[in-house]
């Protein structure tokens, strides 16, 4: 029977968490980690750190990822928990951090306590989960499941041509570790909702069923350079008309096609002057929907507007796929997992389909897997702002410790025996 009186300790895990947030510190309350920076290094080091504080085995693995593992009392496949430490350009303290720290949290309460679990416990931080400096986004999640390889992401390159091979060996986490070396029985993911929906509707836990489908873009619009005051609007062929016109046409498929979402995070001008037709743009396009087939729509509908725009503004319009995942359900054991240990606390939950996309989604694919959510404070996140309260913090890592428990002591799951 799982024991239903170890809880994990609070303090313990915020302080970990302001810690990791002083790394990257914004001085706005946020934090900056891209993705093998400098300051991606320096968290990974307090990290590592951590594990060997906890005096677990650490390993690194060929993308960077890095695991921290505590035995089981049998040769069992452990449960494996975690997240991301990268944060995107002006992040927040708990998007992915918290799902890494939670994870050791539950491993430190539970080696504190002595009890010696049939099954090991097992975290990871994966690698450029963001996407922020290096596309596709859950880049090392990707690796460890096999659904890339090394020789397709370490040539990847950032805006600045440095590529992720180059990066994770200058930072010192090129590791020596298979990617998916360990064969979890289940993944867990704790992690902030970073949407309105929990904060706004009572508060608790979300059991998340699956994450959405998302693709992104990139689009290189060439035109032609131009005087914005002698030439003739009928002769421009302005690149930065268009870009602004698929922004648009974007935002009116978020109305045309139900449950889309459609974002430009990324608009760069050439020239970008005020006096001057812009005759080159590059753009990101982040579009998204729970349903395959609905976002699938929403491309193809995109791809023809953008053919036609082309004539129209007499420009040429290249498009180069950053990403593109299908919607994802998680496992409904382990859903219900989370909802018995939710519920064995006291907490109230409810089921949801997560926005943004996580690790998970990919470790779903290989792994019976679910995710934990806790509020965030009015839905904000991937901005300085993000705040989640300590009690719903508290109550996240003590969800996934209840959940971690009771998948230890099922020896019985066909998934990993
Ligand atoms: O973009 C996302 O949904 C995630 O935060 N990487
Ligand atoms: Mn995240
Ligand atoms: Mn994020």
């Amino acid at each position: 029977m799982t024991p239903t009186n170890i809880r994990i300790n609070g303090d313990r895990l915020i302080s970990r968490l302001m810690a990791l947030a002083r790394i990257g510190d914004t001085g706005d309350g946020g934090a900056r980690r891209l993705a093998l920076s400098d300051t991606d290094k320096l968290g990974r080091d307090l990290f590592v750190s951590w594990l060997k504080d906890v005096g677990l085995d650490v390993h690194i693995d060929k993308i960077g990822n890095i695991v921290g593992i505590l035995p089981g009392s049998t040769d069992a496949a452990p449960i494996l928990m975690g997240s991301h430490i990268d944060t995107v350009g002006s992040g927040g303290k708990y998007d992915g951090a918290l799902g890494v720290l939670g994870a050791l949290e539950v491993i430190e309460t539970i080696k504190e306590s002595g009890l010696k679990l049939p099954r090991g416990l097992a975290v990871i931080a994966f690698t450029n989960e963001e996407g922020a400096r290096f596309q596709p986004d859950i880049l090392g999640s990707c690796v460890w499941t096999g659904d890339m390889t090394l020789a397709e992401t370490y040539p990847i390159t950032d805006s600045d041509g440095k590529c992720v091979g180059d990066e994770l060996d200058r930072i010192g986490y090129l590791g020596a570790a298979e990617p998916g070396f360990l064969k979890p029985r289940a993944y867990l993911e704790l992690h902030i909702e970073q949407g309105p929906v929990l904060d706004q509707e009572g508060g608790g836990i979300g059991a998340v069923t699956g994450v959405q489908a998302i693709s992104w873009s990139e689009y290189s619009i060439v035109g032609e350079p131009n005087h914005a005051g002698t030439t003739p609007m009928k002769y421009r062929r302005n690149a930065g008309l268009a870009a602004a016109r698929i922004t648009v046409f974007a935002d009116d498929l978020t109305r045309a096609i139900p449950g889309t979402v459609a974002n430009g995070g990324v608009i760069a001008f050439e020239p970008s002057n005020v006096n001057v037709v812009p005759g080159r743009v590059v753009m990101t396009l982040d579009l998204r929907n729970p349903d395959d087939a609905r976002l699938a729509d929403a491309e193809a509908r995109m791809a023809t507007f953008v053919a036609a725009l082309q004539r129209e503004a007499g420009v040429t319009i290249g498009r180069r796929e950053l990403a593109n995942f299908p919607a994802q359900p998680f496992d409904p054991t382990m859903i219900g997992a989370v909802e018995r240990a939710a519920q064995s606390l006291g907490y109230p939950v409810r089921r949801m389909v997560s926005g943004a996309g996580h690790d998970a989604q990919m470790m779903a694919t290989v792994v019976p897997t679910a995710m934990i959510f806790v509020p965030s404070v009015k839905g904000i996140s991937h901005n300085p702002a993000e705040h989640t309260e300590p009690a719903d913090i508290i109550a996240g890592g003590n969800v996934l410790l209840a959940a971690a428990l009771e998948l230890a002591h099922d020896l019985d799951a066909a998934a990993g025996g």
